[in-house]
């Protein structure tokens, strides 16, 4: 029984190098895989019963959409197929011919392993879209406090914590600016949603990754100034509209932080965050 196994394996290779020989410039389209033909040999000498082997032989089968390349690529890969077989030959032969590596063919696992993924989906998954549970172009404020998220209108709708009010800016070329902005204080805002009292720091994270770190003192802080006007005293704002337009959601939520300056000579415009996509308290 033993020699009749060697031979069948014997043959097998025989069989792989005439394919790998005979089928160096030749493409199979949508036929069945060259190496299908092991099931053949497998049936014609009776040693297919293992469930594994068969398994195994169901799965080469599944190829029905991609066409087997011989040649090129593949051939080099079932080259190393060959001198893998010959090497593990005798191990291999104690169980089946059809445990040899040679079928185990690179495609032929990754087509296994999709179509186990295929089979794990169970026949009727509730499909929830994202959209419909996720509030759109909302404000989330994660980390260290009560998480949660504010649409434009509910943020509109906070008449007690807004503020509107004119800001200066200086930036690093030195430019200067007044502007009127319109939003919701930041740390009132923070206030409402049980801050841990161990919080530290809070991020401003926009959507293109830009980010602001201030302490809790620094958005605590109502008496930012203008250089330009003693009188002002500002608190850190999430703005909404700018001169009385509100931003555009072409690049994210159209949320913009606004600072005043701590001191005169404050470069304070690249703190401004544009596109905020959370507020993160650590
Ligand atoms: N999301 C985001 N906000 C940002 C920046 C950025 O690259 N991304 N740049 C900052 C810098 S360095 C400056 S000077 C100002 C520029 O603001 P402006 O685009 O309104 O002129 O935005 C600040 N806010
Ligand atoms: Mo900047």
């Amino acid at each position: 029984m033993k020699k009749s196994k060697s031979f069948a394996f014997l043959f097998l290779i025989t069989l792989l190098v005439s394919i790998i020989i005979s089928g160096c410039s030749s493409r199979v389209e949508n036929e069945e895989p060259a190496l299908v033909k092991i099931e053949e040999i497998a049936d014609n000498d009776e040693v297919a019963e293992d469930e594994e082997n068969q398994e195994d032989i169901e799965t080469l089968e599944i190829n029905d959409t991609e066409p087997i390349e011989l040649g090129g690529e593949l051939s080099e890969e079932t080259d190393e197929l060959i001198e893998e077989s010959i090497k593990e030959a005798p191990k291999e032969m104690n169980d089946s011919p059809l445990d040899a590596p040679a079928i185990e063919n690179k495609q032929a696992k990754l087509e296994e392993k999709s179509y186990e993924e295929e089979k794990k989906v169970p026949e009727e998954t509730p499909v929830v879209s994202e959209e419909s549970s996720v509030k759109k172009n909302a404000l989330k404020l994660e980390g260290k406090l009560s998480e949660t998220a504010y649409t434009l209108d509910e943020l509109k709708g906070m008449t007690d914590i807004i503020f509107e009010g004119s800001f200066y800016s200086l930036n690093n070329f030195g430019t200067t600016k007044h502007n009127t902005f319109r939003g919701v204080d930041l740390w009132k805002l923070i206030s409402k949603n049980n801050i841990a009292s161990d919080a530290s720091t809070v991020s401003i994270v926009a959507s293109d990754g830009y980010e602001m770190v201030f302490s809790i003192d620094a958005v605590k802080k109502q008496d930012y100034i203008d250089e330009t006007d003693p009188s002002v005293k500002l608190p850190m704002i999430i703005a909404w509209s700018q001169d009385g337009e509100e931003f555009s959601i072409d690049e994210g939520a159209p949320y913009k932080l606004i600072i005043g300056q701590k001191e005169a000579g404050d470069v304070n415009k690249p703190q401004w965050v544009s596109n905020i996509d959370k507020i993160l308290i650590k």
